[in-house]
């Protein structure tokens, strides 16, 4: 039987496509991929690591508790970086600014990376799924200066490259380059991430809405009315949507892109934006969505399109097939 075709020989396949391809994309994105396997072995170690579970006593910039291996997650990364050459800042959910890579600046540094380390940390004591999510942008000053928040602060359509590893009962590392979505599985004896599944395409319609139902009386009253109408089957042939909901956006948004399925982060009284990052979380989700066939909106408008104005940016998240998405916009009256 043949094997699979492994994640370092797929980046490098994708790159021959592009004749002019300098191969820092190729370079970056294997940076990625072995960040994921460190970060992978320490959440799979988990309580066996001591002094890795927990919280870790500090707080981000957004007033939210972070986790030991949200920390350690954030700095695995950026130490990948700094060794490198292809990207000259890195924005990061775990810190308030921007991190510019000096060394790196005064040479090639044409892309930035933006992540959300370890998405979901409020699972990790409890063993349940959670993920590391990136978007790659190209840098919009010139190279050989020195990044600067503009280099950040990019609609999401401009993202070059978008993904996330998701650390689960199998870890898998999901990505696009703007030309359809893949899906790597790792194999932990060899640990190789192989090509498990090529081309994702979203489902148009499926079995489950997710949603923190606890904060509904929270929500405005047109989510309120599409999350009812999601228990209540349309016909008798309709089939009942189920809701699944496990805290972590990576995780929801994963069981929705390969099941079909909608993931909603509505507004609420305590989020006036919703929770969720504009650009560590919906962005990429977006990216990502959209390649695979679905789509993403902040409740009106296409995420995509956002013009962010602050890198810790909040917006209102409601993504995943199309149609059930499309259901939610008729719903709420903006189409
Ligand atoms: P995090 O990046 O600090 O983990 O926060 C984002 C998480 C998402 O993964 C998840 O969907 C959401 O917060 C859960 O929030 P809530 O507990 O309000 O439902
Ligand atoms: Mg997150």
């Amino acid at each position: 039987m043949k094997r699979k075709i492994t994640l370092g020989e797929f980046i490098i396949q994708q790159q021959t496509e592009y004749p002019h391809a300098r191969g820092e994309m190729s370079q970056l994105l294997s940076a990625l991929m072995v960040s994921g396997k460190i970060i992978n072995k320490a959440v799979q170690h988990g309580g066996l690591n001591e002094g890795v579970l927990g919280a870790s006593g500090d707080e981000n910039v957004q007033g939210e508790t972070q986790q030991k291996l949200d920390i350690l997650a954030n700095n695995i990364i950026i130490e990948a970086f700094e060794q490198r050459q292809e990207v000259c800042g890195i924005a990061s959910e775990e810190n308030e600014q921007v991190v510019v890579l000096e060394k790196k600046y005064k040479e090639v540094g044409k892309y930035v990376l933006l992540i959300d380390p370890l998405d979901g940390s409020s699972n990790i004591d409890v063993t349940v799924s959670v993920g590391t999510i990136f978007a790659i942008y190209r840098r919009v000053t010139p190279e050989g200066s020195e990044a600067i928040l503009k280099d950040f602060l990019q609609p999401g359509l401009k993202q070059v490259a978008a993904g996330y590893i998701i650390y689960g009962s199998s870890t898998m590392m999901v990505y696009s380059t703007g030309n359809g979505v893949n899906g790597f599985t790792l194999d932990p004896s060899s640990g190789v991430f192989f090509l498990t599944h090529p081309n994702i395409r979203i489902p148009e319609t499926g079995p489950y809405y997710s949603v923190n139902e606890g904060k509904m009386h929270l929500f405005p009253k047109q989510y309120q009315d599409y999350i009812e109408s999601c228990k209540v089957p349309k016909s008798e042939k309709d089939s009942l949507v189920d809701c699944r909901y496990t805290g972590s956006l990576v995780a929801d948004f994963h069981r929705s892109l390969l099941k079909g399925g909608i993931y909603l982060y509505p507004p609420s009284t305590f989020h006036p934006n919703g929770k969720l990052r504009l650009l560590y979380e919906c962005n990429p989700l977006a990216f990502l969505c959209e390649q695979a066939g679905g789509k993403a909106i902040n409740g009106e408008g296409r995420v995509l399109e956002m013009q962010p104005t602050d890198l810790h940016q909040r917006a209102p998240l409601v993504i995943g097939s199309t149609k059930m998405v499309e259901q939610f916009e008729r719903m709420r009256g903006v189409v």
